[in-house]
């Protein structure tokens, strides 16, 4: 019986001395280890021995399953570091004093204007939001008040998913949520990418951002807005801007306006870009109408509110002189290289 175990000792040891890699030593553990392997064949074999000599050859076997499995272990971990030393031989060794020969990336124009705005907001008080681009058909139009067969659904056409939500076709889509989040008092921005159904062209995609803002207070009124909107402009300017409102609709706000500035870049005299108008249509805006407070948890009787929908993608078109909205979009780093900034 000891001899039986002996000879497979020595068989074991003899493998062992052959074995060159991880698939080797896989083999021979499966060979002594594995279901059919021979340690398990004597196992089996032990059931037709008397109970004196399955007692004995138990001890044999267990201490040499114990060898086996300890010598496995050990030769596993001297071929593991035998490979790691070989990969470090084979690696190329990088000076990093080097000068760098690829070419730095840069911050996309609209995300240089995006953060710009939102330390300016931050530093005026104003919460940082986000918010989902796919919504619910509820956020993007009834919760401010545009209700299903409005005229106003018909400008900002959009994709649906075959579940009934959209991808969001303004920022605005997220007032509901923000009034609902912080009830009353409350000064968020919540800047975002929307979504319509358009025809392309120099300055309308199908795929643009927006910055909405809203402050809800009591006595808030008209001259908040300009104020917030003006300091605004004028740190992404660099200088004062003038602006003006027009009146404009918008179902969300009461009384709603087109905000324009004064062409920062020929001081209204007239310009390209001015399109020689002196004034600029630069961002929708408006009295939050009491429906969508209401909608909102808040009391319109003891709050207003303000609310802007700044066209993010054209203000970042103006500030760096770009020509053609498609630019932006376009993945073409030669085109967006001009921007770089960084
Ligand atoms: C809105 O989207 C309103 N939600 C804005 C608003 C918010 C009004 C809060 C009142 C209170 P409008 O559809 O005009 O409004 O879009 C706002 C801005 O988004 C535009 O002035 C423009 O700068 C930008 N914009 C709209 N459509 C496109 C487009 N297809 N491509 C690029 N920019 C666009």
């Amino acid at each position: 019986m000891n001899s039986k175990v002996e000879e497979l000792k020595a068989r074991f040891q003899e493998q062992m001395a052959a074995v060159q890699d991880a698939e080797g030593l896989e083999k021979l553990r499966i060979a002594f280890l594995g279901k059919k392997g021979f340690i398990t064949d004597v196992m089996k074999s032990m059931r037709d021995m008397n109970e004196e000599e399955r007692r004995e050859m138990g001890k044999y076997m267990n201490e040499f399953k114990g060898e086996v499995t300890r010598q496995l272990a050990e030769e596993g971990k001297k071929l593991q570091q035998k490979i790691e030393a070989e990969k470090l031989k084979k690696d190329v060794r990088y000076d990093i004093s080097l000068p760098c020969e690829s070419p730095l990336g840069t911050l996309h124009p609209i995300t240089i204007v995006q953060r710009e705005l939102e330390e300016i907001f931050s530093s005026m008080g104003f919460a940082v939001e986000d918010f989902a681009e796919v919504v619910t058909e509820y956020d993007n139009f009834e919760a401010v008040n545009v209700p299903k067969h409005h005229p106003a659904r018909d400008m900002q056409d959009t994709y649906y998913l075959d579940n009934g939500e959209l991808l969001k076709t303004q920022t605005s889509a997220a007032q509901n949520f923000i009034l609902r989040k912080y009830g009353a008092p409350c000064k968020a921005i919540f800047p975002g990418r929307c979504f319509r159904n358009e025809a392309v062209d120099a300055s309308h995609e199908t795929t643009f951002f927006q910055m909405e803002g809203m402050m809800v207070d009591t006595d808030i009124s008209i001259s908040n807005l300009i104020y917030f909107m003006k300091t605004m402009l004028s740190e992404v300017f660099q200088k004062d801007i003038n602006v003006r409102l027009r009146p404009g609709f918008f179902p969300f706000v009461e009384p709603g306006f087109e905000l324009d500035i004064q062409c920062p870049f020929c001081g209204g005299v007239g310009c390209a870009t001015c399109k020689h108008g002196g004034w600029i249509e630069l961002c929708p805006c408006g009295m939050i109408h009491p429906n969508v407070l209401e909608m909102g948890g808040i009391d319109p009787e003891k709050y207003t509110g303000f609310a802007f929908g700044l066209g993010l993608t054209r203000l970042a078109m103006m500030k760096f002189g770009i020509s053609d909205i498609r630019y932006l979009n376009s993945g073409n780093l030669k085109a967006l290289d001009q921007f770089r900034t960084l």
